[in-house]
């Protein structure tokens, strides 16, 4: 119901922004305290079209305390985007740092050029405006720091937001608005408190700049009043190197409805799951049960890992306190399914890459294939739509989340088992290897070429070196004539024709609102089929295909694409 009165807001222009979950005003109005802490925050959301502006700015992050901190616009986390798929996102983002910047859009699909990368720097001063349709699944995305060596340092001391994507044709009854909450996860030093000190030393450098204490929205000791309802929880690990064991303090069961990429196709019953920094996990869970004065606790739960105290992975953290205050309900519910999602099939897969995580005593420590970044090397190409299949080994006692940019995987198998844990079932961005496991993903680049980044997602791993530049080149058969969308579909008659030994085959994909495959297949006389140029998801685009019959006898031929409902047929000839 929301969601379509939504939809006929956006249909209307209202220049207002996206108001799909709660946010700053929504909770301003709560004011009962029944208990120690702070009211849960939320970030203002974004006015698409608008300036983020970057600054040092003092802000009270501990209630009658400066803090020197990053915002945008003000506000820390950065605000929250919010925006529906198919629109087209814009943002004039300023540097007022004294250090150069550039925002990467995590989990979103984007053309090279906006993607964020290193090279793409924003010096201090300057602006640059990045605009790029919105082509991802509905989901729980974010924005964050990228610029080299500086990532780490940016994200702790503020430079992160949510980037939420909205599918209106996803409509399940889910919780919305006030029961809609996204929860980014952050921890900081007591020691340090009130300041956001990053000043990682040898331990640092090596596991990862760690705190013993969690902020949510930038909240410290935060508190959420709650009704006894079903909520959706967003949570966000935006830590720069603390995985987290998720659980409720009453050990309660809870509903995962949804990975990095969006709502997976069905939601999976659990009491905890890992999440990793760059990781997003969606959750319902219901607080009906619980009696109007009660709390219960989201909590990281100790386990077992290396580091050093304090600052240790494992060690147990309250995270956020829900206090129970009234009896409203959400109407949402908790679905059976939601849309399948089409598993990738091994069987297709067309490149096999392995990627082995090394640590060494002394910086830089951490290599990919014996490499650290070089922001001007090329490390390989990858053709778009082709399914790859990519094993990463961690080498290392510690966890890496690895994350790739430009795709969502598909994750395969963790030390050889297919049997996963719900979050790593359904589409993702970054998955976090345990010390000496092996992990496959399965990987096709759908949506844009040119160079991109797979790097560890422990920040400080990061901006020591663990990232690779790919560049993802043509699809294999065909290759794509410059950037203009055509109109229509049209398959264009060959040329030379007659031909002998090779000819040329253009063809025009048109702007469709399905996921698009196109085959283009060539047949004898007979309508036997004798070769198969392209058979695949394709995108927008005026194409060109070669053939180059060796071991066919002259004769006619006749070339035929079929594309969404398109099909065409032209004839060739072949003189030997
Ligand atoms: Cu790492």
């Amino acid at each position: 119901m929301l969601l379509g009165s939504l939809a006929a807001g956006a249909l209307l222009s209202i220049p207002k922004p996206l108001q799909i979950f709660a946010n700053e005003k929504k909770t301003a109005i709560l004011t009962e305290v029944t208990g120690s802490g702070n009211p849960l925050r939320f970030p203002p959301v974004f006015t698409n079209g608008g300036n983020l502006t970057l600054a040092q700015t003092t802000k009270q992050v501990w209630p009658g305390q400066d803090t020197q901190i990053i915002t945008i616009n003000g506000s820390y986390p950065g605000p929250s985007i919010v925006i529906q798929k198919g629109q087209t996102f814009t943002a004039n983002v300023i540097n007022n740092l004294s250090e150069d910047i550039t925002t990467h859009w995590h989990g979103v699909s984007v053309p090279a050029n906006m993607d964020g990368h290193p090279k793409d720097k924003i010096i201090p001063g300057a602006s640059y405006t990045y605009t790029f349709p919105v082509i991802n699944r509905g989901g729980t995305y974010f924005y964050h720091a990228h610029a080299d060596m500086l990532t780490a340092k940016q994200v702790y001391r503020g430079f992160a937001g949510f980037f939420i994507v909205v599918d209106p044709a996803e409509n399940y009854n889910l919780p919305s608005g006030n029961f809609d909450i996204p929860l980014c996860i952050q921890d900081r030093r007591i020691a340090d408190i009130p300041n956001f000190n990053y000043n990682p030393g040898n331990y640092e450098m090596m596991w990862g700049m760690l705190g013993d204490t969690v902020l949510v929205n930038g909240t410290p000791d935060p508190y959420l009043e709650v009704s006894r309802t079903l909520y959706r929880f967003r949570l966000l690990n935006g830590s720069n190197a603390r995985v987290y064991k998720i659980a409720f303090s009453d050990n309660r069961s809870f509903h995962i409805i949804g990975t990095d990429g969006g709502l997976k196709d069905a939601p999976v019953t659990a009491t905890e799951f890992m999440l990793a920094p760059g990781e997003r996990v969606e959750i319902l869970t219901d607080f009906s049960s619980n009696t109007i004065g009660s709390n219960v606790t989201l909590k990281s739960l100790a386990y077992t890992h290396g580091g050093m105290m304090p600052y240790k992975q494992g060690i147990p953290l309250d995270i956020i306190r829900f206090d129970v205050v009234n009896n409203n309900s959400s109407g949402g519910i908790v679905p059976a399914a939601f849309a399948p999602i089409s598993y990738y099939n091994p069987a297709d897969v067309v490149n096999t890459r392995t990627f082995t995580l090394t640590m060494s005593p002394s910086p830089p420590m951490h290599k990919i294939n014996g490499l650290t970044f070089d922001i001007s090397r090329i490390d390989w190409q990858t053709p778009l739509l082709a399914l790859e299949k990519w094993k990463i080994i961690n080498g290392t006692a510690d966890m890496h989340p690895m994350h790739t940019h430009d795709a969502q995987w598909q994750v395969l198998s963790r030390n050889g088992n297919t049997n996963l844990p719900p979050n790593d079932k359904g589409w993702k961005d970054t998955v976090n290897l345990n010390p000496g496991e092996t992990v496959e993903v399965l990987v096709k680049f759908i949506s844009y070429k040119g160079l991109y980044l797979f790097h560890c997602h422990n920040l400080e791993h990061e901006d020591d070196g663990m990232m690779l530049n790919f560049e993802v080149t043509d699809p294999i058969g065909i290759h794509q004539i410059g950037t203009e969308v055509p109109q229509s579909f049209e398959l264009h008659q060959n040329y030379p024709n007659p031909f002998n030994p090779e000819t040329k085959i253009k063809f025009d994909i048109a702007q469709s609102n399905s996921n698009l495959t196109a085959e283009l297949k060539i047949f004898d006389i007979q309508g036997r089929q004798v070769a198969e140029l392209y058979n695949g998801n394709i995108n927008a685009g005026k194409y060109e295909a070669e053939w180059k019959p060796e071991s066919l006898p002259s004769g006619t031929y006749f070339a035929r694409l079929t594309a969404d409902s398109f099909s065409k047929t032209i004839k060739l000839v072949l003189t030997k």
